[in-house]
């Protein structure tokens, strides 16, 4: 069901995590907001979307939309700070996030939120990651993404020009400052043909 193109980066046997510093390219939103964009961090990421979208327990969920219930077009999992996540390459990742942001976010990443994207019909609307502490504090998450690529973009709250990163293949985007509360992030659906993608979020404790 879950069948993949592999990219050359994605696509080597053994996965493994590159050096993070390396093709690290910083954008900054504005003066309190950062995002930072590493293509291609881990490589032979192909085998760890395949062991991953087999082994997470997805779940589907459905939510109030006006007088209706809908499907949330993409199947979540949620992993608290003390489990242990679907692939060792996932709990390593993020030792090595937070061993990097220490100065940005001293507690460190904690839990993991993985969403599986089908097909370009799945999608995530606009917003900020502001339920509990990322409402009033900056804060740091970082996304891995594996699988084919799709467009993540953020955008002022409020509207106004977006900004686009490609995310795939082993590509990690994190958001910084006051991402979450000055700027909106979505994966809009797309109409090219595409192919299931997981995006793996590490946040601090308490963001969500
Ligand atoms: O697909 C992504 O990487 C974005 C996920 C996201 O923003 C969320 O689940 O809050």
């Amino acid at each position: 069901m879950l069948a993949q193109q592999s990219s050359l980066l994605g696509s080597d046997a053994t996965p493994s995590i590159t050096r993070l510093g390396a093709g690290l390219t910083r954008t900054r939103l504005d003066a309190r907001s950062w995002v930072d964009h590493r293509l291609g961090w881990i490589a032979g990421s192909d085998a760890v979307f395949d062991e991953v979208s087999h082994s997470t327990p997805w779940r589907a969920e459905r939510r109030q939309m006006y007088d209706r219930v809908v499907d949330v077009p993409r199947l979540v999992c949620w992993y608290e700070a003390e489990a242990e996540l679907p692939h060792p390459v996932l709990g390593a990742a993020r030792l090595r996030l937070s061993a990097y942001y220490r100065d940005s976010l001293p507690e460190g990443f904690a839990t993991a939120g993985l969403c599986l994207y089908r097909d370009g019909r799945d999608s995530v609307a606009w917003h900020g990651d502001t339920i509990g502490r990322g409402r009033t504090e900056d804060t740091v998450v970082a996304i891995l993404s594996l699988g084919a690529p799709r467009a993540l973009l953020l955008r002022p709250r409020g509207g106004g020009t977006s900004a686009r990163f490609k995310v795939g293949h082993g590509d990690l985007l994190v958001m910084g400052g006051a991402c979450q509360r000055q700027w909106e992030h979505a994966v809009p659906k797309t109409a090219k043909g595409c192919g299931p993608r997981i995006s793996v979020q590490f946040r601090a404790p308490g963001v969500r």
